[in-house]
């Protein structure tokens, strides 16, 4: 591999606070390749490996899967991807996720350029996600719960690390899907520039 410079943005935020919707609109305008660990979780469901039945059993409980699985799934994509431009979607989920991620990447030179938080209230998110309608077996009352659980004691943190590191953009994704997108635009020129 030569010495290309990779750079990553870690879109983060609560589940349904809209980091899925606003990746799709950040690719059609700015080029980066869409990673999120969750649909590749869930992909590694469907494939029948052997991973799957566990993974399975965590999403459906809302826990974090182990760094080590996620980053392989990660890993894959990106080197079959192309890119050099990559939205990392739901990932890093706690402080094993995070530290895993940054003892890798120091050897791969890639730097995690910006933290994206999409900042929305539970109320909100739990209306989002209960009409969603995906068929997502961790869209139900119970599941949501869990998640917002783990969420608050483990993914916060690791907004906060990022935030002290002066990484983190806040974003009220609270707003209308498009309101947010001209947030996000807004970040992403600057980055760009
Ligand atoms: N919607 C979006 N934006 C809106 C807006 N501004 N106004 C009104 N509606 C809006 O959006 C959710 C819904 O809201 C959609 O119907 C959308 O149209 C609407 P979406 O963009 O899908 O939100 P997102 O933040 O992506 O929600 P998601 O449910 O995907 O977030 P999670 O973080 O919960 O899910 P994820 O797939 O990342 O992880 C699922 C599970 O996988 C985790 O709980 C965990 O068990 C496991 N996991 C790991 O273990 N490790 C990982 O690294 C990643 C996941
Ligand atoms: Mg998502």
């Amino acid at each position: 591999e030569s010495g290309k410079k990779v750079t990553v943005i870690f879109v983060l935020g609560g589940p349904g606070s809209g980091k899925g919707t606003q990746c799709t609109n950040i690719v059609q305008n700015f080029g980066y390749t869409h990673l999120s660990a969750g649909d590749l979780l869930r992909a590694e469901i469907k494939s029948g490996s052997e991973n799957g039945t566990m993974i399975q059993n965590m999403i459906k409980e809302g826990k974090i899967v182990p760094a080590e699985v996620t980053i392989k799934l990660l890993q894959k994509a990106i080197q079959e991807s192309g890119n050099e431009k990559f939205l990392i979607d739901g990932f890093p989920r706690n402080e094993e996720n995070r530290a895993s991620f940054e003892s890798i990447v120091r050897l791969l030179r890639i730097v995690p350029e910006i933290v994206l938080f999409f900042d929305c209230s539970e109320e909100e998110m739990e209306k989002r996600l209960l009409n969603r309608n995906q068929g997502r077996e961790d869209d139900n009352i119970e599941t949501i719960r869990k998640r917002f659980k783990v969420y608050m004691e483990s993914s916060l943190p690791v907004i906060q690390y990022y935030g002290n590191l002066g990484k983190v953009r806040r974003i009220d994704a609270a707003k209308p899907i498009d309101v947010v997108f001209e947030e996000v635009k807004a970040i992403f020129e600057k980055v760009d520039a």
